[in-house]
């Protein structure tokens, strides 16, 4: 692994233009359970079609609404790890070198905001975004659990979750930016995603198509592992530091020697 992580690093020391794709895998070491985890996985009590759908909020809004806000007061106790601020760090030290840096996410618990990333592109948009159908007010709500479920409007409107279900579109705005993200960077790192979804999946492909340096760190293999530069079976939280601060120190080093 350590070869790896040299190659890595020092490509990542070179990239003039880095973009980066985030998965539920990235959070999971902050307590929150991603998606295809048999063990504790949400999926593995729940079937997707049963809850992340327009026509399963329109079935029963109050199971929906309820299953929502139990994530957002159960995220709202959990803190980024050692990933999310590695991914913060990285991001400053680049826009200071004034390199371009995009932080695409595929999540929704805002842990990259919290660690302290900005202009982060939301593909499936948050946990914290509540929408009323009625009147298009939308809110965000950082409080207690809703007293009463479905969260309802003061228009008298229902307020849905402010995310992605599936079936439906992906922000057009965000996936713009993505899309152009991937295209101008020099390096790409995939991150905590088992790339099942789509569109957010193709990114990963486009990356490839465009030969960029793709680097993927997972614990698990995924489609793209065999075709990706480097492919790193280790998690977020544990790779993600020693990439950046290796970076970080040859960059150092180099400097030093050009002062000396
Ligand atoms: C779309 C928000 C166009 C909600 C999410 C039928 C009709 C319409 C579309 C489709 C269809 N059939 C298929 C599709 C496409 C569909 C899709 O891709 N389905 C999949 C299941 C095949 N996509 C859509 O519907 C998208 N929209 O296509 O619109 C359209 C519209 C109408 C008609 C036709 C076409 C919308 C997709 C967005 C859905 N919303 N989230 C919510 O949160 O409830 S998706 C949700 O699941 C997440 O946001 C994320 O994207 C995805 C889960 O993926 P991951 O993040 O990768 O998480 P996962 O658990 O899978 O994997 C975790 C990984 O981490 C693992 O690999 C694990 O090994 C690794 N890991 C574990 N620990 C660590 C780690 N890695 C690092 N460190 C660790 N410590
Ligand atoms: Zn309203």
């Amino acid at each position: 692994m350590n070869d790896l992580l040299e190659q890595a690093s020092q490509r990542l020391l070179a990239a003039k233009a880095i973009a980066v794709l985030t998965g539920a895998g990235i959070s999971a070491e902050s307590g929150i359970p991603t998606f295809r985890d048999a063990m504790t996985g949400l999926w593995a009590k729940y079937n997707p079609a049963d809850l992340a759908t327009p026509e399963a909020f329109a079935r029963d809004p109050e199971r929906v609404s309820r299953w929502y806000d139990e994530r957002r007061c159960r995220v709202a106790q959990c803190r980024p790890n050692s990933g999310h601020l590695a991914l913060a760090h990285l991001q400053q030290v680049a826009l200071a070198q004034e390199k371009a840096f995009t932080l695409i996410t595929q999540n929704v618990d805002r842990l990259h905001q919290a660690a302290g990333s900005s202009d982060v592109v939301e593909l499936h948009g948050s946990l914290w975004v509540w929408r009323c159908l009625e009147c298009g007010n939308e809110v965000e709500e950082r409080g207690p659990a809703f007293a009463s479920y479905p969260h309802a409007c003061a228009c008298g409107g229902l307020r849905r979750p402010g995310v992605v279900w599936f079936g439906e579109l992906l922000p057009s705005r965000a996936f713009a930016t993505a899309e152009k993200a991937v295209a101008s960077c020099d390096f790409f790192m995939s991150v905590g995603t088992s790339a099942e979804v789509y569109p957010a999946a193709g990114l990963i492909e486009q990356a490839i198509q465009v030969e960029t340096d793709v680097l993927e760190i997972n614990p698990e293999a995924t489609a793209f592992s065999n075709r990706v530069s480097w492919s790193i079976r280790g998690k977020g939280g544990d790779v993600l530091p020693q990439i950046v601060g290796m970076a970080l120190l040859d960059d150092a080093s180099a400097s030093e020697t050009r002062q000396s």
